[in-house]
């Protein structure tokens, strides 16, 4: 299959303006008779329908219900004699499927015995030939027929017009979308679920049918979707003004999955992982993402269903902009400034840790890719996350009100439309004439045209005599895949500057668009600190030559609590690049601890953000800082520091852990949620303590923790304190979980995940994970059970996986070979792992070399994995 350019878009030369489907479902064979109601794209010239179809048994095409010539061509059926003429015409084309057979989750598969479908981006032409591309929108209506006792609820997008009885244990439903959507938003589902209903009136007096199909056991664990589903509706009317636009919106859970939820219109499909949660079963992050997660979907419904995209290069225009949405409605619900603070770290850390990465990687690609081999392999963290900054940016330039009334602008111009990412900046700058998005647009859309982390430098310079403080921005960014010299950015740099004592000085924006520019201060009565890129006001990576005594400064006075945060984060990285450097040696130093124990024992600080500060940065991000990489030796040193905080703050631990480990009866809410965390944190260190120690008390309270435990927070975090300071009383814990939960799917992937992703202890981890795949609850067929063991292991335990012996990459190679055969978008994702594998220390880089080219050898391989190991190795 040959890469598909951006330049090379053409409109399509028929538009379909009508779709009727008839489904008669079967797992072996499904029968699927489409009529569609075509007409000629009267802005192209003629030419013959090329539609889409993949793994499909054609059986008959009809034109205008007469039999007609056609001919199938590289995955097309091709129609040449079609009426000429810009009058509408009936095409019907009926075709078989094996959804049973399907294991790739893409088109309509069985999962549990249910039916359901994935169609983003290119899956509905695994269910019938179509124009399967998101700039065709028709209207559908869908029958559906299938036996009554095993698929008793039957959905599909849009109202219930009909059901009823036929015969031989059958019975039907027909469907009508009143809105035009494009074809990857179409879905349908059939199995035995049961719902939980909510009827609810939006401001605008209208009613609406809130449903959360699940299996039947699961029903108690759906209030918390469907709270979050409620927040959602009323938020976006709030903050946007978009209101609900259809009578009936449903989610429907199932565990086999590829990602994490599918927005089609009024019918999301969600992995199970997003919307089960008890306390007995989910942790407070599980909490927090299914709220995060409904929120994404639900926000789809006009940032990307009612406007939708031209084309996927575009798709960022959907998934940056509803991140960004979903962050914030996350950020609004959290309430206080401190609880906003502490989601905006954990977004940046994301950011920081998976997508600076893939920028400087051999998949780094632009918000808006030129091209691709397999769209499926650019649902990244750059389309989504970095995608999502790039609208934050635009909200810094316009500012909060602003933003908003460029939605509406937005919304105005292209409602019902598929459009493109300069279509959406522009209405933002046009709502905003006279800000600084209006002035720099062009500039300001380098962003979603150049891949690449900027490198935002700054110096200062200061001059007693005058009082004089100036302050050198430079940007510069790394050549990248195609992109050897990139145009400064516009950079949104949020500055604040604090005087010796901790006082603030001053705050403001200042919008960086030159290679170089110098900004000077006067009257000052001392050289202050500068607290730069406030918020992480724009997604780059700043190199400042910070002093030890100015990073205790701002960790102790900086009103921004994200550059508070980042200056504990930075007095950590320095210290362990450092020990890094220095042949593996760290012996952390009484200031840094002091610091340390400073905020631990803060009086006012909140516990989510102690949290976050006492957790060292990851071994990935530390990794990021390097030019050639020991993940061996970066994974002791942050061990050492651990094990070193550990042992200085014990009694400060202890203190925590009394102070925070009691929260009442469970609620999900920040405050709660910070001091689990926390108590948790707490754990973990004292474990980690009496390793070294030998002391029995923690550890055995910790299992009693365990045991006692009144939720899956506390009682996962006892038993991730055990597995990961190695404690032998680990085992029973982990026998003891496995018991009580082997009937939770969700749980026992938590299991699995906790096992892979322990701390390797002289190559422990591998035959670990090879003995794990036999036992019976593994399936790899199963994507959250893949995930949450091989991956856990391959791309979330560098330590482990990277073994001089290249044991890790011979089993990597090997399961994505496995996978390949079973499900490529899988199998591509975990082929990721190895990236990064140019910058490894030696013997490592060659192992990682001759595993790449191992797979990329194997003949057959999909398009998904082709194009990464490719990549990998150009
Ligand atoms: N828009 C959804 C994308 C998605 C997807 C893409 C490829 C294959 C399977 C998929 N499942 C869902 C998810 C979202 O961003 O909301
Ligand atoms: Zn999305």
């Amino acid at each position: 299959t040959a890469v598909i350019h951006r330049a090379d878009y053409r409109p399509p030369a028929f538009w379909i303006d009508s779709v009727e489907l008839c489904f008669d479902l079967d797992p072996q064979k499904t029968r699927v008779l489409n009529r569609m109601r075509l007409r000629r794209n009267p802005s192209m010239p003629a030419e013959a329908l090329r539609l889409h179809g993949e793994e499909l048994n054609l059986a008959r095409v009809l034109v205008n219900g007469q039999g007609a010539s056609f001919k199938l061509e590289d995955s097309h059926l091709v129609l040449e004699n079609l009426p000429e003429g810009h009058e509408p015409f009936d095409l019907e084309v009926f075709t078989t499927c094996a959804p049973a057979k399907n294991t790739k989750l893409m088109g309509l598969y069985v999962s549990n015995d249910s039916f359901f479908t994935q169609c983003e981006a290119e899956g509905f032409r695994r269910i019938t030939y179509f124009l399967d591309r998101p700039d065709v929108m028709a209207t559908y209506s869908v029958l559906i027929r299938a036996d009554k006792a095993k698929y008793p609820v039957l959905l599909s997008n849009g109202n219930l017009v009909e059901q009823g009885e036929l015969d031989a244990g059958r019975h039907y439903a027909r469907w009508v979308d009143p809105h035009r959507k494009p074809s990857y938003l179409f879905a349908l589902v059939a199995g035995s679920l049961v719902a939980r209903e909510q009827r609810i009136t939006t401001r605008g007096g209208k009613d609406h049918l809130l449903q959360v199909y699940v299996r039947p056991g699961d029903l108690d664990k759906t209030e918390h979707a469907m709270n979050s589903l409620m927040a959602s509706i009323a938020w976006d009317e709030a903050r946007f003004g978009l209101p609900l636009d259809l009578e009936r919106f449903m989610i429907v859970a199932t565990s086999d999955f590829n990602m994490g939820a599918m927005e089609n219109k009024g019918l999301n499909i969600f992995n199970t992982k997003y919307v089960l949660a008890s306390q007995a079963t989910a942790t407070d992050v599980d909490y927090a993402n299914i709220e995060s997660v409904v929120g994404h979907e639900y926000f789809h419904n006009w940032t990307g269903n009612r406007v939708t995209c031209r084309d996927w290069f575009q798709l960022s225009l959907k998934e940056g902009l509803t991140v960004f949405r979903d962050q914030e409605f996350s950020q609004d619900l959290a309430g206080e400034p401190s609880a906003r603070a502490v989601r905006r770290i954990e977004d940046v850390r994301v950011l920081r840790t998976a997508q600076f990465p893939e920028d400087a990687g051999p998949m780094a690609h632009p918000v808006r890719p030129d091209q691709y081999l397999e769209i499926n392999n650019f649902y990244t963290v750059t389309i989504y996350e970095k995608g999502a900054e790039l609208v934050r940016m635009m909200q810094t330039l316009v500012g909060r009100e602003g933003f908003a009334r460029g939605m509406k602008l937005y919304f105005e111009r292209h409602d019902g439309q598929a459009v493109t990412c300069d279509d959406f900046a522009q209405a933002i700058a046009d709502a905003n004439p006279d800000s600084p998005l209006a002035r720099l647009l062009p500039q300001f859309k380098r962003w979603y045209s150049q891949a690449g982390t900027p490198r935002l430098s700054a110096r200062s310079r200061w001059d007693a005599a005058s009082g004089t403080y100036s302050l050198t921005l430079s940007q510069s960014c790394a050549p990248t895949p195609g992109q050897p010299v990139k145009e400064p950015f516009v950079i949104p740099v949020q500055l604040g500057l604090l005087d010796a004592s901790g006082a603030a000085l001053s705050n403001g924006l200042h919008v960086l668009t030159q290679e170089s520019e110098t900004l000077t201060m006067s009257g000052l009565s001392s050289e202050p600190v500068p607290s730069i890129l406030r918020g992480f006001s724009a997604p780059v990576c700043l190199d400042y030559p910070y002093t030890d005594a100015q990073l205790l400064l701002l960790l102790a006075h900086d009103t921004d609590p994200f550059n508070r945060w980042e200056a504990a984060q930075r007095l950590a990285l320095h210290r362990a690049l450092q020990a890094v450097r220095d042949s593996g040696h760290v012996e952390l130093d009484a200031p840094f601890i002091e610091a340390m124990r400073g905020v631990l024992r803060h009086p006012q600080l909140d516990a989510a953000f102690k949290e976050l500060v006492l957790t060292l940065p990851s071994e990935t991000y530390i990794a990021e800082q390097l030019e050639v990489v020991d993940p061996q030796r970066i994974h002791a040193v942050r061990e050492a520091m651990r094990q070193q905080l550990a042992t200085a703050l014990r009694h400060d631990w202890e203190w925590a852990y009394e102070a925070h480990h009691d929260t009442g009866a469970y609620r999900p809410d920040p405050r709660s949620t910070g001091r689990r965390a926390l108590a948790g944190l707490a754990l973990t260190h004292l474990c980690l303590a009496a390793r070294l120690s030998g002391d029995p008390v923690w550890p055995g309270k910790t299992l009693q923790r365990f045991k006692d435990a009144a939720n899956m927070t506390d009682r996962f975090n006892a038993l991730s304190a055990l597995v990961t300071s190695g404690h032998p009383l680990a085992a029973q814990a982990l026998d003891r979980f496995h018991g009580q939960f082997k009937d939770d799917a969700l749980v026992l992937d938590k299991w699995f995940a906790l096992q892979a992703g322990a701390p390797d202890r002289g190559g422990n981890i591998l035959p670990l994970v090879k003995q794990l795949m036999q036992h019976p609850d593994f399936n790899i067929r199963n994507p959250n059970r893949a995930r949450s063991l091989v991956f856990s292991y391959c791309s979330a335990n560098p330590g482990a996986f990277h073994r001089t012996d290249a044991a890790g990459y011979v089993f990597w190679s090997d399961r994505v070979i496995e996978l390949d055969a079973i499900n490529p978008q899988v199998a591509a994702r975990l082929a990721r792992a190895l990236d990064r594998w140019r910058r490894l220390v030696e013997p490592c880089r060659s192992a990682a070399r001759e595993a790449i080219a191992r797979v990329a050898a194997k003949p057959d391989l999909s398009n998904d994995v082709r194009e990464v190991v490719t990549r990998a190795l150009a």
